[in-house]
């Protein structure tokens, strides 16, 4: 992001996939399906199961239950693509190095030390933390500043779970989440591309926002290193960069953190970063996106995906733009 470089819109390195009508339609019904089998109870359901086991036969399975709540009718992005087409810095700058460099990553042992402004600080053991709170499975759009998005059936549980049971102080007002940065397993961080280690921040309401989701797999299966295992944030109402992976640190602060990509470039991306479409990028517009695996007939990917409008707050106005009552955010952006 912090270079000019059209390659980013290009995606040339994606694999694009043919989608027909007829795909859309089978997989909105595999959706639905899926969807009533977890209203009656059942467990992962066995559309996500079966794409990702073919792909990924090595795959660690994480059980969850479909939340009916976080159902999209946007066909989910292809788990090939979801798992090839990355930002990762600490494993390189093209969208391909985190698949092709993320296997030095050890995501266990693990442990994430809950810190700061709260009654009940703990480090808490990765494993412990994944079942902390039922993990469930949703639909979630992500969208990139640099305009493209995908869909993903993400597994997780709100982080509003564990904010509750570390009780934040009344002087808490923001949350900082702090991602690994070891040398010996992250070799892009022999690059000064950022101030390493990666950092991020919420307001606490933002991060208590039942939409706000740690992260621990998608497509029913523990997260792929290159997607931010063990552990990562996901905030679909803000680009991308937003949603920190491989958090080591996640602590209650009373000023508004400081975050790796406001400080590499403060001009262009801001604290808040809710998408939206009316604030352009300085050196882009915001106004629409690709979506990744939508390229018809070609190794094309993004560049020749069909442009969609962007949605204010990436299509989830009406649960979170009550929290920017009163805000200007063209200012705050
Ligand atoms: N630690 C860390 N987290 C990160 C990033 C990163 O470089 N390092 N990139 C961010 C950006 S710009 C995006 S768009 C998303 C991409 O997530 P994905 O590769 O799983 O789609 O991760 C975000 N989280
Ligand atoms: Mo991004």
């Amino acid at each position: 992001m912090l270079i000019p470089s059209p390659k980013w819109l290009r995606g040339d390195d994606v694999a694009a996939s043919e989608i027909t009508p007829r795909e859309v339609f089978e997989s909105r019904r595999r959706w639905l399906a899926l969807a009533a089998a977890g209203a009656a109870g059942g467990a992962l359901g066995p559309w996500f199961a079966r794409e990702a086991l073919a792909q990924n036969p090595a795959a660690q399975k994480l059980p969850a239950t479909p939340n009916n709540a976080y159902v999209l009718t946007d066909k989910a992005t292809p788990y090939d693509d979801v798992t090839t087409y990355n930002n990762f810095y600490e494993f390189g700058t093209d969208k391909s190095d985190p698949a092709r460099n993320a296997g030095s990553l050890r995501p266990r042992p693990w442990q994430v030390s809950v810190e700061g402004l709260v009654k009940r600080p703990k480090v808490y053991d990765i494993d412990e933390l994944t079942r902390l709170a039922p993990q469930e499975q949703r639909v979630y759009r992500l969208r990139c500043v640099e305009g493209w998005s995908m869909v993903i059936p993400w597994t997780g549980y709100s982080l509003a779970e564990l904010i509750r049971r570390v009780e934040p102080q009344g002087s808490a007002k923001f949350v900082e989440f702090v991602t690994l940065a070891d040398k010996k397993q992250m070799p892009g961080l022999g690059s000064p591309v950022l101030d390493w280690p990666y950092t991020e921040g919420l307001r606490l309401d933002e991060a208590m926002h039942p939409l706000t989701l740690l992260t621990f797999g998608l497509y029913g299966e523990v997260l792929p290193n290159q997607n931010g295992a063990p552990v990562r944030l996901v905030v679909p109402w803000k680009y991308g960069f937003k949603s920190a992976k491989s958090i080591v640190k996640i602590r209650f602060v009373e000023k508004q953190p400081r975050t790796s990509w406001n400080i590499a470039a403060p001009q262009e991306y801001g604290f808040y970063s809710n998408v939206n479409p009316d604030v352009d990028h300085p050196r882009w517009s915001q106004a629409t996106e690709r979506r990744i695996g939508e390229s018809k007939g070609g190794g094309f990917g993004a560049l020749f995906a069909p442009k969609r409008k962007t949605l204010p707050f990436n299509g989830y106005a009406q649960q979170v733009a009550s929290l920017y009552q009163g805000m200007d955010l063209r200012k705050q952006f």
